[in-house]
């Protein structure tokens, strides 16, 4: 066994290969891989995956993966591009067929629909009269991934990696609080980076670095049948049928020589802790495969006959419940642990997407920052819930349930609800809150006591898609805080304290705007990686000298920041989330509705705009930021939590004399689009520069050096990209969010986030577009459910572009 190592990667199965393949292209070749089973193929889940490879991802990161594995297993030779169609058995399906080949045409991942005949031409064993339509992308195919496994491995191995089969991992020595060595049946390998390449014994060895892993096992069946009388003749590894999904029936196909493999996840979640997969050695076949539950699979095994009528008189040769992984969210564990330096995950990653992962997480160890952006992965992306072994448990066996379902954007999960609620949260539920979940968050998105200004209000009517979780009450809360008063709950908002002598130099060098001002500034700023990506973009409120409150967008930017401070304890980075609250007082009579219940001044000129004060509201205490993401005159009141109640009383009584209502999140959104505010993770992340997002104005090139600055210098305000507001040229059509933009027929770019602005009386689509098509003013389509929508650029913000309402 080797005594040390640069990087130690733990499994050599098809994730651990392609990160030892691209960490030994990219230079860093003193690559030890160890693998607990047999090389090449290790008995985990990569040795009975089925290999089919389905690009198409509501997320484009996971599109992207997708792309980039395809691309290199075709490299390897151990792909067979034979295409793939995915059939709706219903209407509803058909439309979501629609929806995936936006989705897909916004990602650059071309495809067609299809008519059941196309279908069944391309698929002989098919009735056509089963089903609706189809939907092909003919990039698709099968992944050969044991054999990429030895092609990958001996790549590496060529340029210095050695790889270990039969040799378990035993322990971790964190001696001083980070990784110094991997100690193994074989013996110890001294070693500062670990790479978790594990699959589903990953919470296992996570536990032995302190780090948890929140993936769980799961059982999923798959057959093989006997030879086809229909597919007689056919050479026995030789694919030439597209592979299949019936969604409606929790299926999937696959053909292979005079064979079908045939996937189900209808039944029952079937759970397995970690502690109970069985040893090498122990198991049959191997340890991700457990006895067939026959049971669990005759009414799919009648679905299938019916669908592919050659499969009703077929014997099942081959049945296995076979093990993979489910994370709470469904996408992978990527990227370095919070909790130990040097333990980095590649974790719950399926064969579609294993040779892209292993790339770029082999870019973030060895260039610092991975070429595509895994905010979507990033295993730093979790609240502190998410590591109970509970809510891993709960979360696998619904999404192992909701993996083919028709899920909307603003679906919520439903179990376990309610995790976190605000102090606020009762009041709410007197008010008729329609609650949707984010981060464990309950938050309402409107208020049905609101219903009655429906009758003061004109609001377009929905129906279907863009009708659900959606209220009419929606645009009339909207429109109701533009002309009177809304109360916001804003605590789900992700906040931090940044204190000590070294704040301010230190949120200087991280962030781009100036921070340098007096105590009672707030400013809003950009964190930047090396390569001037945005990371995340935030609100610095300066409190004293030495004390700072920031907004964030959420976890990652808590890890950015703690992982950015000075090791000297000059700087304290605090998660103060959890223990205060937060109020947002919006509309015109902001000021009349907060200043009877202060003594301190709330006019303009004693409470600026962008200004922060420590104030009394009653008998609380409150830290009060003007600033508005909705933009309206007002304030957002935080609170330590336990006063939240009594905040919330003193504000409602004095907003419901004045008649100003609660408003939810639904209108929320709408407005920031209306001023055309930009959230960071749907409109912007590490891909796109501040230029090209329209957020120049908040670099001070010339303040000092700051993470990202270098980067910039010289790249210039003319980027080939920008983002751009359209609205519809339909003033009753909206449309939500990731749908293709066309001109002139072709597509071009894509929507970010997009809603209906109530008080411009549009729908309002912002897009990803190249510069010279983002001229206000150009005529452009966005595709909803394959159908062209009229569209045309405009000028922003949409809404109050002189700032008369917040400046005043
Ligand atoms: N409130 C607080 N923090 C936050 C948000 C928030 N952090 C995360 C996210 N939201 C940040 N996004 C924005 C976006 C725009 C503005 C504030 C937060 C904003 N912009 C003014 C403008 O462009 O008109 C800035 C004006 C100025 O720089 O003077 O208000 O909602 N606490």
């Amino acid at each position: 066994m080797d005594s040390h190592a640069d990087v130690v990667v733990v499994g050599a199965a098809v994730v651990g290969c392609s990160v030892a393949e691209h960490l030994t292209r990219l230079g860093v070749t003193d690559v030890v891989v160890v693998e607990q089973g047999p090389l090449p193929a290790t008995g985990g889940s990569t040795s009975h995956a089925p290999g089919l490879v389905f690009q198409t991802n509501p997320s484009k990161t996971m599109a992207e993966l997708a792309r980039l594995t395809v691309e290199r297993y075709a490299e390897l030779g151990c792909f067979d591009a034979v295409g793939s169609i995915e059939v709706a058995r219903t209407a509803e399906r058909h439309a979501e067929l629609k929806r995936r080949h936006g989705l897909a045409t916004s990602w650059g991942l071309p495809s067609t629909l299809l008519t059941p005949e196309e279908v069944a031409d391309r698929i002989p064993l098919l009735d056509p009269e089963r089903i609706h339509a189809g939907y092909f992308v003919p990039s698709d195919g099968v992944a050969r991934a044991v054999r990429a496994c030895a092609t990958m491995a001996e790549e590496a191995s060529g340029r210095g990696a050695r790889f270990h089969g039969d040799t378990e991992v035993t322990g971790i020595d964190l001696t001083g609080g980070r990784v110094r060595a991997v100690e193994t049946s074989a013996g110890r390998i001294t070693t500062e980076l670990v790479v978790v390449c594990a699959g589903i014994w990953g919470p296992l060895v996570g536990r032995m670095a302190g780090v948890p892993v929140p993936l769980h096992p799961v059982e999923h069946q798959l057959v093989w049948t006997n030879a086809l009388p229909e597919l007689a003749g056919a050479a026995e590894e030789e694919i030439s049928h597209p592979i299949l999904r019936d969604q409606d029936r929790c299926m999937y196909f696959r053909q292979r020589g005079e064979r079908y493999g045939v996937g189900s996840y209808q039944h029952r979640p079937l759970l397995v802790a970690p502690e109970e997969i069985p040893r090498h050695g122990e198991a049959p076949v191997m340890p991700t495969m457990l006895r067939f539950t026959a049971e669990d699979f005759e009414p799919a095994w009648r679905d299938a006959g019916e669908l592919l009528p050659a499969l009703a008189s077929a014997e099942i040769a081959e049945p296995m419940n076979a093990m993979f992984s489910f994370t709470p969210d469904g996408l992978p564990l990527l990227g370095p642990a919070k909790e130990v330096d040097g333990v980095w995950l590649a974790e719950a990653i399926w064969i579609t997407h294993a040779a892209g992962a292993g790339r770029v997480v082999a870019e973030w160890i060895a260039e610092s920052a991975p070429s595509v952006d895994l905010r979507e992965c990033d295993v730093n992306r979790f609240e502190a819930h998410v590591a109970t072994p509970a809510y891993v448990r709960r979360r696998a066996a619904t999404a192992y349930d909701e993996v083919y379902d028709i899920i909307h954007p603003l679906q919520p999960m439903e179990e376990p609800r309610p995790l976190r609620v605000s102090p606020f949260y009762g009041r709410q539920a007197e008010h008729g809150a329609f609650f949707l979940e984010a981060n464990g968050w309950e938050r309402p998105h409107w208020y049905e006591v609101n219903a009655a200004l429906l009758r003061e209000y004109d609001v377009p009517r929905r129906s279907g898609w863009e009708a659900r979780y959606w209220s009419p009450i929606v645009g009339a809360e909207a429109l109701a805080t533009r002309e009177r008063l809304g109360l916001f709950d804003m605590t789900s908002l992700k906040r931090a304290s940044v204190t000590g002598p070294g704040a301010v130099g230190f949120l200087q060098r991280l962030t781009t705007n100036e921070l340098d001002r007096p105590p009672g500034y707030v400013t809003y700023t950009l964190m930047l990686d090396d390569r001037g990506g945005i990371v995340s973009d935030v609100t610095v409120a300066r409190l004293a000298d030495d004390r700072f409150q920031l907004g964030l967008n959420g976890p990652r930017d808590l890890v950015w920041l703690q992982r950015n401070a000075p090791s000297d304890g000059s700087v304290v980075v605090r998660d103060v989330t959890g223990g205060t609250c937060c109020i947002g007082l919006w509309g015109p009579l902001a000021r009349e509705v907060a200043q009877p219940l202060s003594r301190d001044d709330l006019s303009h000129e004693g409470f600026g705009f962008f200004r922060a004060r420590e104030i009394f509201v009653g008998e609380v205490p409150v830290t009060a930021l003007r600033l508005s993401y909705v933009g309206e005159l007002g304030w957002e009141l935080y609170a330590s939590a336990e006063y939240g109640a009594r905040l919330w009383d003193l504000l409602w009584s004095s907003a419901r004399e004045r008649g100003g209502i609660a408003a939810g999140r639904g209108a929320f959104n709408a407005m920031r689009l209306e001023k055309g505010y930009r959230s960071w993770g749907f409109d912007m992340w590490s891909e796109h520069d501040p230029y090209e997002a329209g957020l120049a104005f908040t670099l001070k090139l010339d303040k000092g050096d700051f993470l990202g600055r270098e980067a910039l210098v010289g790249r210039g305000d003319s980027p080939a990209r920008r983002l751009t507001p359209l609205t519809l040229d339909d003033a009753a059509r909206v449309v939500l969010g990731k749908e293709p933009v066309y001109a002139n027929g072709d597509a071009v770019g894509f929507v970010t986030s997009a809603d209906y602005g109530y008080s411009v009386g549009r729908g309002i689509a912002y897009a990803w577009l190249p510069s010279e098509l983002s001229v206000a003013g150009t005529p452009l389509e966005v595709e909803y459910f394959a159908e062209r929508l009229a569209a045309t650029v405009a000028d922003e913000p949409l809404f109050d572009p002189e700032m008369t309402r917040m400046r005043c």
